[in-house]
């Protein structure tokens, strides 16, 4: 009789824990800490946006404008859009190569698009057949590919996810170009598609971060998102979600509008934030002027404005999600090649000013010099882009009496001296790499 008790009752516990669902929107600043760690410490990310509109590359029917949102500028119908899909066969597609040079970069996450706004799926989906194994003649599983040569080349690899979708006849916003259901169900593309695709990426692929966006339509509501961040969290504890999974986003800045916006971190977009941020945030940004690829887009940003990005993100307290738009053959354009190989020289020197750093208190020192501190605050860095004279004058942050001052990637210490409030630090005749330079003092 007491072994059935007790029988009866584990099953009844056992069955209570499998279907008590946690509440992480409740989770302790301690353990979100935790788990932010290592992206806080990453610093460096690569964003990826590729999709079967590298195919149009920009252009269509002679007339340039939208790249990943080409089906829209130029509000191509639905059943001509799906073409391109059938076109898309990316051949010179080498995900080993592509980690090689985002690992060379510096860079220590991925964020690629599983699914943009166009609604096609970059993977091998259950849920679809709008899928790059059923309705393009490439039939390989690009993110199984990719995520396997981030896991070997120790770069932690994650996804973009859109919300909106043009292709899915339920998640139509009513009056869209794209229309062609009387009354699409929205919940119904939620629950039944949505939520179902993204469990599917998380069980096949294992995403680090889940990065959302399209959630401005008038369809989508915070507490669609709050729901959607704990299921995903449920599936996955160590997930980390952006803040466009709720409506919490504050346009283009990116940061929340109220503090319980779902999501862990801001996410402002072609802009840095203007002071030091005050939580998690990250900026993304294009590498030219277009996210997807685009034939006639050449306005490279240069490796200076890019390292620059990159120094006043950090010495700010963020992270730089950096993007390139590979084309429809598979490859990332040479010039963006250049350029993050550039960064990843400079990092090669500089690194341990950018990563697992704190933003500096002050962050900066007039327009050219920028601070960043160690974790356990016993160093500050200045990094600095134009100094006059050979010699660099701090004023913001004073080195102690004595103190030994260093610039990475030069083995002897600098000479300095005090003159009033400054600090003037004599630079060497020989500085050890372009763009940027880091004087360390303790
Ligand atoms: O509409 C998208 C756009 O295509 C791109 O993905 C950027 C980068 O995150 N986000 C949206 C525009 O804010």
């Amino acid at each position: 009789m007491k072994k059935n008790i007790l029988l009866i009752t584990m099953m009844i516990f056992m069955t209570c824990a499998v279907f008590a669902q946690k509440n992480y929107l409740e989770e302790s600043k301690e353990a979100k800490t935790k788990r932010m760690q290592w992206w806080d410490d990453a610093t460096f990310g690569m964003f990826i946006h590729w999709g079967i509109y590298a195919v149009p590359a920009g252009e269509y029917n002679g007339k340039g404008g939208g790249a990943e949102w080409i089906m829209e500028t130029h509000k191509i119908p639905t059943s001509e859009y799906e073409k391109y899909a059938a076109q898309f066969n990316p051949q010179q597609f080498d995900a080993k190569q592509w980690v090689s040079i985002a690992k060379n970069a510096g860079v220590k996450y991925i964020v690629i698009t599983s699914k943009h706004h166009d609604g096609f799926s970059m993977w091998d989906s259950k849920i679809t057949k709008y899928d790059i194994m059923d309705a393009s003649p490439f039939k390989r599983d690009i993110l199984k590919e990719l995520s396997d040569a981030c896991k070997s080349a120790g770069i932690k690899f994650a996804l973009y996810h859109s919300i909106m979708d043009w292709h899915q006849p339920d998640a139509k916003s009513k009056g869209s170009i794209h229309q062609n259901t009387a009354n699409p169900d929205f919940n119904k593309y939620r629950e039944e598609y949505l939520k179902p695709q993204l469990a599917e990426l998380i069980k096949k692929y294992d995403p680090a971060i889940l990065w959302f966006d399209g959630e401005w339509i008038p369809e989508w509501t915070e507490e669609q998102g709050k729901d959607l961040y704990n299921y995903l969290r449920n599936l996955k504890p160590s997930l980390i979600i952006n803040n466009r999974v709720g409506k919490g986003r504050d346009g283009m800045q990116g940061v929340k509008k109220y503090k319980d916006a779902a999501g862990d971190y801001d996410t402002p977009e072609q802009e840095i934030l203007a002071g030091a941020g005050q939580d998690y945030w990250e900026s993304c940004m294009t590498i030219n002027n277009n996210w997807g690829f685009v034939k006639a887009d050449h306005n490279w940003k240069s490796a200076q404005t890019l390292i620059d990005n990159l120094v006043d993100i950090t010495a700010k307290g963020g992270n730089y999600l950096l993007n390139v738009g590979p084309s429809a053959e598979g490859l990332i354009p040479g010039p963006s090649v250049e350029r993050l190989t550039e960064m990843g020289d400079w990092l090669k020197v500089n690194k341990e000013a950018i990563y697992s750093t704190k933003g500096g208190h002050p962050y900066n020192d007039g327009p050219n010099i920028r601070f960043t501190q160690s974790k356990d605050g016993k160093s500050t860095y200045a990094i600095f882009n134009k100094a006059e004279n050979n010699e660099l004058v701090i004023n913001a942050v004073q080195p102690k009496e004595g103190a030994k001052i260093y610039m990475l990637g030069v083995q002897q210490p600098l000479e300095w001296s005090k003159k009033g409030n400054s600090a003037v630090i004599k630079l060497p005749a020989v500085l050890p790499c372009k763009y940027a330079w880091v004087i360390k003092m303790n």
